[in-house]
């Protein structure tokens, strides 16, 4: 078998994208997840952004995007293609925050608009992209996106408030250009959809979103139900979240 065509027939756990602009409070929401049986949470690779091999990709590209944004999304896009391929056979259900799709639609996309990116530089990142995307190479899709919807002023609010240095350079334009470019791609299909879409009101303080993750726990188990009657090879029979 080509190793391509085995790539493509690997299964795939059910896989929710938890996606959402700056502040939105992705991790916090995933963080819920964390320790449920047969789930894998996937944080977001911040950390490798911040330090790879000493080097400060985050920090770089927020001082001067002319110059680093390639580096920066091209890395950005090899983390993310991890998380997104990561063996993770003993856990039917795979949580991921952003994804593949994000980094281009939204961050990529409005590099390009502010004319940061250069064209030349766009196209070389898009045709990665979609090697990697394109179906005969690796099974990416999603089964559920979950959109954490925020006001761009929220938002903006809490990554003030949150305080991380590297993003002392955002202004709130950049975040309402994201978050237009979130709407773009998830409410208005402009990109393409690889799941469906769950959008959560996110503006109210996490702590209050218990019923919101309930539900999202309610349609993962409809999810593996319908799988419990076609199961997967490797796919856990009546896991059922409480
Ligand atoms: P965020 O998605 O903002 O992660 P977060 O943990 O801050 O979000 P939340 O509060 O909702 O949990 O990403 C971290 C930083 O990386 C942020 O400054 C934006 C930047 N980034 C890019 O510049 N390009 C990209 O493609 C991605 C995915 C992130
Ligand atoms: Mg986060």
């Amino acid at each position: 078998m080509r190793m391509s065509n085995f790539l493509r027939n690997m299964q795939r756990p059910i896989t929710v994208l938890v996606e959402g602009n700056i502040g939105a409070g992705k991790s916090l929401f995933l963080d819920r997840f964390q320790g449920l049986p047969g789930v894998k949470v996937l944080e977001e690779p911040v950390h490798k952004w911040r330090n790879l091999n000493g080097i400060n990709l985050l920090q770089l590209m927020y001082e001067d995007p002319v110059r680093w944004s390639l580096t920066f999304q091209t890395y950005v896009q090899l983390t993310m293609l991890e998380h997104h391929v990561e063996n993770s056979a003993a856990y039917p259900v795979k949580i991921l925050e952003r994804s593949l799709f994000s980094a281009r639609y939204c961050f990529v996309e409005n590099l390009k608009k502010e004319g940061k990116m250069q064209p030349s530089e766009y196209e070389v990142l898009d045709s990665w992209f979609k090697y990697i995307t394109c179906d005969s190479h690796w099974n990416l899709g999603a089964d559920l996106i979950v959109y954490l919807k925020t006001s761009p002023e929220i938002a903006y609010e809490r990554l003030k408030q949150r305080n991380r240095g590297e993003e002392k350079l955002i202004s709130l334009s950049y975040i309402k250009d994201l978050h237009d470019l979130y709407e773009d791609w998830l409410c208005h299909a402009k990109f393409p959809v690889q799941g469906q879409v769950l959008t959560i009101e996110a503006d109210k303080d996490a702590s209050l979103l218990q019923p919101e993750f309930e539900h999202v726990k309610m349609r993962i188990n409809q999810m593996l139900s319908k799988e419990d009657s076609s199961p997967k090879e490797g796919s856990l029979h009546n896991l059922q979240f409480k």
